[in-house]
């Protein structure tokens, strides 16, 4: 971890170690100050829940349940952290491994899988949770967001001083999407702009295979100096550091100070995604280092090292955890195909006679193979 390259600790701000004891940081210690043990416990809790789904939706993947599943694990704190410093007019455009953040906008979590099953794009609708739909073209989001960011400017949303109207954008994607042309362009038109958006970099550590040493030769956050954004690297696996730097953040973008950029260093602890193996590309010595600092664990020993993870909590909280599971497998099996031609819905706002024709197309084709049989 030594050296000024991606991975060091250069400029990290941590508030909890890893052996749970708590830092202090001078300038975002007092973001965390408000924090009380229930605050705490709830988030100890997301993150127990987030993870408990994850981990379901892996194995149901390995049952051939689901066609493919891209898991948080690991990036719980990251997640959590954050997506519990936005308010509720902030808005967030997740990648596609967001999952904690799904948790903390409320969104009904099964229901994310019927996207990995293969049957809709998304579930959910954006407006009503201010979470935008799961993007798998790497960065591309990065541009759709500083657009909705400055629309939220140009509306009055933002610096009015009215903290039920105020809100601003919160941005997630990897260390490899940084060396996106989009998402380069998205911190251009952001800096210039002076767009309410916190860029959320989740350095896991690897765009799949690749290490984020071969994307940069230095910390992630620093390219934001070059686009004149301010920056901060958090580390990615302490939540109440990274909801301390996020809070500042969002606050930052939301009196309309403009974007802010967050690189929050962590470890992707599962593979890319079902279909690819890690053993290929990394250390079993790399996994033991960052499985010691496991996100969740460091929360765990901190509340009960001071008596204050009760054990009818935690195990009310295990209790909702396995529910999750249970409720999750559940649905995912009940689920059947249903009709194809959705894909059409969405396009545009209106009707529109290309899409019609399309639809028709498609539907004509589908009926060609209505009479033929099939034989295994
Ligand atoms: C534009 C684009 N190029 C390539 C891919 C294939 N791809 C899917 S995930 C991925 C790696 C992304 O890594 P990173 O940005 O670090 O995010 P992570 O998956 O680690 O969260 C790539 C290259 C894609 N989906 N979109």
């Amino acid at each position: 971890m030594a050296g000024i390259g991606p991975l060091s600790e250069e400029g990290l701000v941590r508030l909890l170690d890893h052996t749970g004891e708590r830092v202090a940081d001078e300038y975002f210690g007092p973001f965390a100050e408000h924090l009380t043990f229930d605050d705490l416990r709830g988030f100890w809790r997301d993150m127990i829940m987030t993870r408990a789904f994850d981990t379901e939706a892996t194995s149901l993947q390995r049952q051939g349940e689901l066609g493919l599943w891209v898991a948080s694990l690991g990036q719980e704190a990251a997640q959590i952290g954050s997506g519990r410093a936005l308010r509720d007019p902030d808005y967030a455009f997740p990648s596609y491994r967001e999952h904690g953040v799904a948790f903390t906008r409320g969104i009904d979590m099964p229901s994310i899988l019927r996207v990995f099953r293969g049957l809709e794009h998304s579930t959910w609708d954006p407006a009503a949770h201010n979470f935008h739909i799961y993007t798998l073209v790497i960065g591309a989001h990065t541009l759709h967001a500083v657009g909705y960011a400055q629309a939220m400017d140009w509306d009055g949303l933002v610096g009015s001083g009215d903290p039920d109207k105020d809100g601003a954008v919160i941005c997630y994607f990897g260390d490899g999407a940084t060396s996106q042309g989009d998402v380069n362009e998205a911190m251009v038109f952001a800096a210039v702009n002076n767009a309410p958006i916190v860029f959320f970099i989740q350095n896991n550590q690897f765009a799949i295979s690749e290490s984020v040493t071969r994307q940069s030769t230095v910390p992630l956050a620093q390219r934001a100096i070059g686009f004149g954004i301010p920056s901060v690297r958090v580390d990615g696996n302490d939540v109440v550091a990274v909801h301390a730097v996020t809070r500042w953040a969002m606050e930052h973008a939301r009196s309309g100070a403009g974007p802010v950029v967050i690189e929050a260093l962590t470890y992707r602890m599962g593979a890319h995604t079902t279909s690819d193996d890690p053993t290929r590309y990394r250390s079993s010595a790399d996994e033991d280092y960052w499985r010691e600092r496991d996100p969740i664990a460091r929360v765990e020993t901190y509340l009960r090292g001071l008596g204050e993870l009760p054990e009818d909590f935690e195990e009310a909280v295990r209790a909702d955890a396995k529910e999750l599971g249970r409720v999750t497998r559940e649905a995912v099996k009940s689920w059947q195909p249903g009709p194809t031609d959705t894909i059409f819905e969405h396009v545009y706002a209106e009707p529109h006679p290309l899409v019609d024709a399309d639809r028709a197309w498609f539907a004509q084709y589908e009926a060609s193979f209505t009479d033929k049989e099939v034989t295994r």
